[in-house]
């Protein structure tokens, strides 16, 4: 059975941009409920430690510098089916492709500048969540 949770962010230049309110709207209505969320920044090295897996790709480097280049936006949210749910509410990672109606085809830049994160595994949800908040900001 699909877990009911997942981990999501909105990058800095959508948050920068002031799509922070008509993002969390769209989740919102797309069913899912907030657990925890919060207005913070990471460092350089944070954000290579979150993007680890990704250590070895050539865009890794300035993948890290544009997480950490301005505020960010985590949240823990709630719903069935929720990582499926949301990578489908959120579309393809190169907003090229990304299908009409979705967050990224609505706000992403480019690849990199991509507006928003989604967990793509169960296991990674409960990783990334557990990376930002504490159990008790998680309601
Ligand atoms: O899960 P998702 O964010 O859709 O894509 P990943 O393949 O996990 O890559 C993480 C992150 O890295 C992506 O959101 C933007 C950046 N990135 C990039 O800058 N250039 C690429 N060719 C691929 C990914
Ligand atoms: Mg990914």
């Amino acid at each position: 059975m699909a877990t009911n949770r997942t981990f999501t962010m909105i990058k800095p230049d959508a948050v920068a941009d002031g799509h922070t309110g008509a993002i969390i709207k769209m989740i919102e209505e797309a069913g899912f409920r907030i657990v925890a969320i919060k207005k913070t920044t990471l460092t350089n090295e944070r954000a290579g430690q979150f993007y680890a897996v990704h250590s070895e790709r050539p865009f890794y480097q300035g993948l890290c510098d544009y997480m950490s280049s301005g505020a960010i936006v985590p949240m823990i949210l709630e719903k069935d089916n929720a990582v499926a749910d949301f990578r489908k509410l959120i579309g393809a990672t190169n907003p090229a492709q990304a299908e009409e109606g979705t967050i990224r085809k609505l706000y992403a830049k480019s690849i990199e500048a991509n507006a928003i994160h989604g967990s793509d595994s169960d296991e990674n949800a409960a990783i990334e969540g557990s990376f930002f908040f504490a159990a008790t900001e998680q309601y």
